[in-house]
């Protein structure tokens, strides 16, 4: 299903007058409006091609119906997301899940549709049919060296196809660890693992970046092989310059201070980029800003802070990409409403004014660090982020859009109810 350009153009219209007013009040509340509508513009989110259809848990998987059945309807559902809302300009795949027939076809229907491949995503975490080894007692750490080099095999087979693509970044996730003490050697599943992957980065091309994405649990319940933000910070420092460190915001024991963790990543030069969602238990992938939103402010201070410090370009320099599971709501709404949650978290952070900040934190005035924060934080910044999709193109409202033309509803008469797409 595409959407045409005049139809989002006639939403606009009629919802004009409104937008007009409520932009100008907020376009008052900040100096420098338009270098914050230019980065909004210029930032886009990668969307998970694992997330299109309904997620599940052990438990059950209840299907919305029209999802998509292949690659091709996959693409086709993210650029739907990008047409209506400016934001989602990218698609992040995961090998076997999403493997293309025809690598070029999929790279033209994907530029087509403005879209271009973020991180390709290998999966060492489930046992394929066709494959003579399983990773029962974990991939890239096992103690069998024939187990260690089907996963290394399998990652170089992923970056020759994010390569065919013209992806630039190969995300390692490794479910490995132990659930039982006793049952694992710490130091030489470390050894076992950083081997492994430095045999996969050496198949690197130049240009690339290894993303390390580190889990505090699940599915091993003991010890994680890469399971927090020391040990993956360990692994892209012997690995070398191209691997970096993957920040899933679900993956972190219960009130981990992520926003410090991302700022000291960030003053290593090793921090490669996100997993957003949301979560109040485990990795509950649940949708991003649903839960900590002051979180999620927080963490892009820090992000803004931090790659102004070295100089980086917000748009282009972290990849930034969702990681979500929607059990229970419409995978396109779920996804549109993560994306608003990551641009009004920038847009807040962006009005932050950090030398008043950093006055404050000089004068030791807690009190005053937290209004200049929560002043930033409790700004309505929906008119900005909305003035900066009418100026690209999109709907004002994408998430009211995409139920006015009830595109749910046409995509089941195209698809039927009982479609399911790969994925978790
Ligand atoms: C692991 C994870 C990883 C993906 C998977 C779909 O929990 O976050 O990023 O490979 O989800
Ligand atoms: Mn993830």
């Amino acid at each position: 299903m595409q959407i045409e350009g005049y139809k989002i153009q006639e939403y606009n219209n009629d919802h004009l007058k409104h937008h007009r007013h409520r932009f100008e009040f907020a376009s008052s509340l900040a100096s420098n409006i338009e270098s914050i509508i230019s980065k909004l513009v210029d930032f886009q989110v990668a969307i998970p091609s694992w997330a299109l259809g309904a997620g599940g848990t052990r438990f059950g998987r209840f299907s919305g119906g029209g999802e998509p059945r292949n690659l091709e309807e996959k693409i086709e559902d993210v650029g739907l997301l990008h047409a209506l809302n400016g934001s989602s300009g990218a698609i992040s795949l995961h090998i076997p899940w999403d493997i293309p027939d025809d690598a070029s076809a999929i790279k033209t229907l994907a530029a087509q549709l403005g879209l271009r491949f973020d991180a390709v995503n290998s999966n060492t975490f489930q046992d394929q049919a066709s494959q003579p080894l399983s990773y029962k007692f974990g991939s890239m750490q096992h103690v069998n060296k024939e187990v260690r080099k089907q996963a290394i095999d399998h990652n170089i087979e992923v970056i020759k196809q994010g390569k065919a693509l013209g992806s630039e970044s190969l995300t390692v996730w490794l479910s490995d660890g132990s659930s039982f003490p006793g049952q694992l050697n710490f130091r030489k599943a470390f050894q076992n693992t950083l081997e492994s992957l430095q045999e996969v980065y050496s198949e690197l091309p130049s240009h690339w970046k290894m993303f390390v994405e580190y889990k505090a649990f699940e599915p091993n319940f003991y010890s994680m092989t890469v399971g927090d933000w020391g040990q993956s910070l360990l692994y892209a420092t012997k690995l070398g310059r191209q691997a970096y460190t993957l920040v899933d915001l679900g993956h972190h024991l219960p009130n981990a201070n992520i926003e410090q963790i991302v700022s000291l990543l960030l003053m290593e030069g090793k921090l490669g980029g996100f997993h957003f969602n949301d979560s109040k238990y485990g990795d509950d992938d649940l949708t991003v800003g649903s839960i900590k939103p002051y979180q999620l402010f927080l963490i892009f201070t820090e992000l803004i802070d931090g790659m102004d410090y070295r100089g980086m370009n917000h748009a282009i320099d972290l990849a930034w990409m969702i990681d979500a599971s929607h059990n229970i709501k419409d995978p396109l709404e779920d996804l549109l409403q993560s994306v608003e949650a990551i641009l009004i978290a920038y847009t807040q952070a962006l009005l932050v004014d950090k030398k008043l900040l950093e006055e404050a934190r000089l004068n030791n005035d807690v009190v005053r660090a937290q209004e200049i924060l929560q002043d930033a934080y409790r700004t309505d910044v929906r008119p900005i982020i909305a003035e900066a999709r009418l100026r690209s193109g999109a709907a004002l409202n994408p998430l009211q859009f995409f139920r006015q033309i009830k595109v749910r509803e046409e995509l089941i008469k195209d698809r039927g109810s009982k479609t399911v797409a790969t994925g978790l």
